[in-house]
């Protein structure tokens, strides 16, 4: 085993440190040890915490680590700093709102700084999920601003997504507008303490209205419906054991910077768990999460091996397609047969993965 895993396995700070920063920069031998550690993943709670840039999500997740440290869980963060110029100063701010958990040796504060590859903040953020994974975590938050394509490919791979919405934010409408909902388990409403929380709640409570409608509509029943009302109720019931359905998003009202609602929110949270990890349902969505992952994985792994041995060929078709010479689609037609013929690519043998025929 490489001894970097050894050491992560064995709850070494500043090896777990640096394999983080290995794999976010794809350096060294982040594969290898991403590798050696796989096997002992899968045991931590990714849980994602998306929203608006302000709405709150690092004061509710500093409130919700103190929450799982009094249950005596292990806890890393991953704050994921944009480099917006909404949130220039996140990574600083991230460490002060956290900063009562800094000496805690059970839990892990990591910063990640968006990259500025195709897909490499996701592809980042789940690799350094799996190395906490791995150095014990019991529960893994994920802090990410907002709603481009880098943040709905991260809340797709944690198993739990909590939206933090803030009032008067204009966070609904932009919720909605970039298909949150399809990626929201539990919504917050925070900063209940002011002006338009409960109008807030409301627009939530008939935006998932809508959207199980209009799921419900295309057979894709993703519940209004009253069996959907009371899975949600049973599987958010603290206690209760879920029930089989689909999931309908839950929706919790919070003031972090009082700690107000937290405990009830911890209680949608763990409904969801519940029901992820204790039905049929549930367990379709880990399937389907999975296969997405696999599909995102393989792209990227077929990508770069066509890409070292394309190179020059790739770049000869970039050209002649600038020239309007050939046609893009063609083009790609052409480099994947000629990508084939090189044998880096045989069907019969690359595909022998797992117990085989
Ligand atoms: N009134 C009120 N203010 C809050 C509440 N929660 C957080 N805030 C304040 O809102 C501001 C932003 O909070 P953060 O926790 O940094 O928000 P964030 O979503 O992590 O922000 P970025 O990471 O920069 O996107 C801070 O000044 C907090 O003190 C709340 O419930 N009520
Ligand atoms: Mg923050």
């Amino acid at each position: 085993m490489h001894p970097i895993a050894e050491k992560v396995l064995a709850r070494d700070t500043r090896a777990t440190a640096r394999a983080c920063r290995l794999a976010d920069d794809r350096a060294g031998d982040h594969a290898a040890i991403l590798k050696d550690l796989f096997p002992h993943t899968g045991r931590a709670w990714v849980l994602g915490v998306t929203g608006n840039p302000g709405a709150g999500k690092s004061t509710l997740t500093d409130r919700l680590i103190s929450v799982f440290r009094k249950q005596d869980r292990r806890v890393a963060v991953v704050a994921i700093d944009p480099t917006s110029p909404f949130t220039g100063g996140a990574i600083l701010g991230d460490r002060i709102r956290m900063q009562a958990h800094f000496g805690d040796p059970d839990v892990f504060i990591r910063s990640l700084a968006t990259r500025g590859a195709l897909g490499g903040l996701s592809r980042s953020a789940v690799d350094i999920a799996r190395v906490l994974d791995a150095w014990g975590a019991d529960v893994v938050l994920v802090e990410t601003v907002g709603v481009g394509q880098d943040e709905l490919e991260i809340t797709r791979m944690a198993h739990t997504t909590l939206v933090v919405v803030a009032p008067g934010m204009g966070d609904e409408v932009q919720a909605i507008k970039a298909g949150i909902l399809e990626c929201a388990d539990v919504f917050a409403v925070n900063k209940a303490d002011r002006d338009g929380a409960d109008a807030a709640v409301r627009d939530l409570e008939l935006m998932i209205a809508l959207g199980g409608e209009v799921a419900s509509a295309s057979g894709r029943a993703r519940g209004h419906s009253a069996a959907a009302h009371h899975a949600r109720a049973v599987a958010a019931a603290p206690g209760g054991s879920p029930t089989e359905g689909p999931w309908e998003p839950a929706i919790a009202r919070t003031v972090a910077t009082r700690n107000e609602g937290v405990a009830a929110l911890v209680d949608r949270l763990e409904g969801h768990r519940a029901w992820l990890f204790g039905t049929e349902a549930g367990a379709a969505r880990r399937e389907e999460r999975l296969r997405e992952a696999m599909h995102v994985q393989l792209r990227d792994a077929l990508t770069d091996a066509a890409v070292a041995v394309l190179g020059p060929a790739l770049d000869a078709a970039v050209h002649a397609v600038a020239r309007r010479e050939i046609d893009p689609y063609t083009a790609s037609e052409r480099l994947v047969e000629a990508f084939r013929s090189t044998g880096a690519f045989t069907p019969g043998g690359a595909v022998a993965v797992g117990d085989g025929p």
